[in-house]
């Protein structure tokens, strides 16, 4: 969150208006402030099972800023096909594998205990289908012998700060087509 909102200054099309967390122990919403960028927290809990509702709080705190985009980084909560159409079009994600492979959480795990050389992070468009929307860019980094979950994230999370920053100008600027590191 921190690098593309860094990256969002001089002839860069977008701008970052609204830093929003579902959780008010988020490291990232004191950075955002500190950076000058308007911070909220929809905390998802007291909405219970009821994701609609949630969903509806995001929108009204959203709407109050008018963004064009939403970027996903780290964000947890799975979105229910009402919110995703709404945003349609205008919402990434940045997932830590290389899609369509492992979908899901801990992705790094099931990387390396699948014996794969190969790593990566993907950015796509968010759909209605869980990490499954059109991918826009892909990076790629070795899995080295003795690599643990934590050692191969560390690896990914160094290419995940060059390709989302990049693929976002790109999208800012009506690019669609897709870039591979
Ligand atoms: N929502 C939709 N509709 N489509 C996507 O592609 C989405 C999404 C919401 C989040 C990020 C994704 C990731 O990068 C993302 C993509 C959380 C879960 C999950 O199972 C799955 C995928 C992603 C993020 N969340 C649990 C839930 O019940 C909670 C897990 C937890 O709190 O640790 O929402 O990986």
């Amino acid at each position: 969150m921190v690098t593309l909102a860094r990256s969002m200054t001089d002839d860069h099309p977008a701008r970052p208006c609204l830093v929003l967390a579902n959780d008010a122990r988020a490291g990232g919403l004191e950075k955002a402030a500190a950076m000058g960028i308007p911070t909220a927290v929809v905390d998802h809990r007291p909405f219970g099972k009821d994701r609609a509702a949630f969903e509806a709080e995001l929108t009204r705190v959203l709407e109050a800023h008018s963004p064009d985009i939403l970027c996903l980084a780290g964000f947890m909560r799975v979105l229910t096909e009402g919110f995703v159409t709404r945003w349609r079009g205008r919402m990434l994600n940045i997932h830590p594998s290389l899609l369509p492979k492992y979908r899901g959480l801990h992705t790094h795990a099931r990387a390396i205990e699948a014996g794969d050389l190969e790593a990566g992070c993907t950015v796509h468009e968010v759909t209605a289908e869980l990490d499954g929307g059109p991918i826009l860019g892909q990076a790629r980094v070795p899995v080295l012998p003795g690599d643990t979950p934590e050692t191969l994230a560390a690896r990914v999370l160094e290419q995940e700060h060059r390709l989302y920053p990049m693929v976002l100008r790109r999208f800012a600027a009506g690019e669609r087509g897709r870039i591979d590191l």
